[in-house]
């Protein structure tokens, strides 16, 4: 069967109608496959869940059935609220997920109307409602305790554990393969290893609390109204699951800050100010009173560190096969990694500067 075939066949199993389903690929995600789904004149998300990535798919469900139903009770409490997060569809068995018999798992998920998602900023403006995003995300969630959600993805944003994944991959290998650029992206890892744990020491001493987090804050997962302009939702929940609110931040600042945008493209990578000002200030209206002494003294490791860890995972993968992230053609996530490199040496070169604004408004 085809994939399209397949997903044809699985949106039946959450249909409610009998009308005719037709499906579209949705998002440029590097890991589900994800399908627009119009069914008479309504719209809803079809996902298949890629089961390399997320051991179990049933937990991953469990997880974002909790983050949404308490979604839904917080805005019955605040009907005028602009926020809005997608809703699980249950499959005709009322289970939330749905296993073919091939052994893949499905979701459905609500469509968010009248919204659509970046690709780079108008106005610093937009920016601060990427923050505000973020922050209504973050002071939602901090109402659930973090032990109860799965750790569905056990090590995800655990730098230290991408660099022993790196490193056994590296062992492994018998054959290097001869692309440009390669010698460069080794030794922009070699130089840094000793800062990989700056988070997770942290956390270890205490000083960072696991919390809820999203996972995947990029700018894509960000949608705005197309009548009001403003940011209304914060979408993929895959990867809700414990963590700390710095892998999130740190995420969110190295999408959306990337001057040369989320496709990566190496040359231009640079970190805009500007930009990063806004979200933050932004982020703050919203989550100022979650945030720690401790949390705020961190922020900066966790800009510099999640480009790193981003670029360390797509180097690995290119070495590994590419058997992670999804790729159009050979050497693309070699190209991702030195990307990500570069945003790393711009925020290096930029620290101070980037330090007096979290002085300035923290
Ligand atoms: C992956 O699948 P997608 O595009 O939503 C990845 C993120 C990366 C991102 C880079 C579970 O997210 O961590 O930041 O690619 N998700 C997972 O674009 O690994
Ligand atoms: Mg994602």
């Amino acid at each position: 069967m085809t994939s399209i075939a397949a997903a044809q066949e699985a949106a039946r199993q959450f249909s409610s109608t009998s009308s005719r389903l037709a499906l579209q690929p949705l998002g440029r995600g590097l890991i589900n496959d994800t399908y627009l789904v119009a069914e008479g004149g309504a719209h809803w998300v079809l996902q298949r869940i890629n089961r390399r990535v997320f051991p179990d798919p049933v937990a991953v469900m469990a997880n974002l059935r909790k983050v949404s139903d308490h979604a839904r009770r917080v805005r019955r409490g605040c009907p005028e609220s602009p926020w809005r997060l997608p809703e699980v569809i249950p499959a005709r068995t009322g289970e939330d997920i749905h296993r073919d018999e091939r052994g893949d798992y499905w979701r459905a998920i609500s469509y968010i109307d009248h919204a659509r998602s970046l690709d780079s900023f108008a106005n610093a403006e937009q920016a601060g409602q990427v923050g505000r995003a973020l922050g209504w995300f973050h002071g939602l969630v901090s109402e659930l305790p973090a032990d109860s959600l799965h750790d569905t993805l056990p090590g995800f944003h655990v730098t230290p554990l991408y660099l022993a994944g790196f490193d056994r991959v590296v062992d492994g290998l018998t054959d290097w393969p001869a692309t440009s650029g390669l010698g460069e992206a080794l030794a922009f890892v070699a130089a840094r290893r000793g800062e990989a744990d700056v988070l997770e020491s942290a956390k270890a001493q205490g000083k960072l609390q696991p919390r809820v987090m999203h996972g995947d804050p990029k700018l894509d997962n960000v949608l705005f109204d197309t009548r009001t302009g403003q940011a209304v939702s914060l979408i993929d929940l895959d990867t809700v699951k414990p963590g700390l609110l710095h892998y999130d931040l740190g995420d969110c600042f190295r999408s959306c800050c990337n001057s040369a945008g989320e496709c990566m493209g190496q040359g231009s990578a640079a970190f805009d100010r500007r930009v990063f000002r806004a979200i933050l200030e932004g982020y703050l209206r919203e989550a100022a009173h979650i945030l720690t002494r401790d949390d705020r003294d961190y922020l900066f490791e966790a800009i510099r560190l999640l480009p790193f860890e981003l670029g360390l995972r797509f180097l690995t993968d290119h070495l590994a096969g590419d058997v992670y992230f999804k790729v159009d053609e050979p050497g693309q996530n070699l190209s991702r990694a030195l990307g990500q490199f570069r945003l790393t040496l711009d925020i290096e070169q930029q620290e101070r500067a980037i330090r007096h604004i979290l002085n300035q408004i923290m």
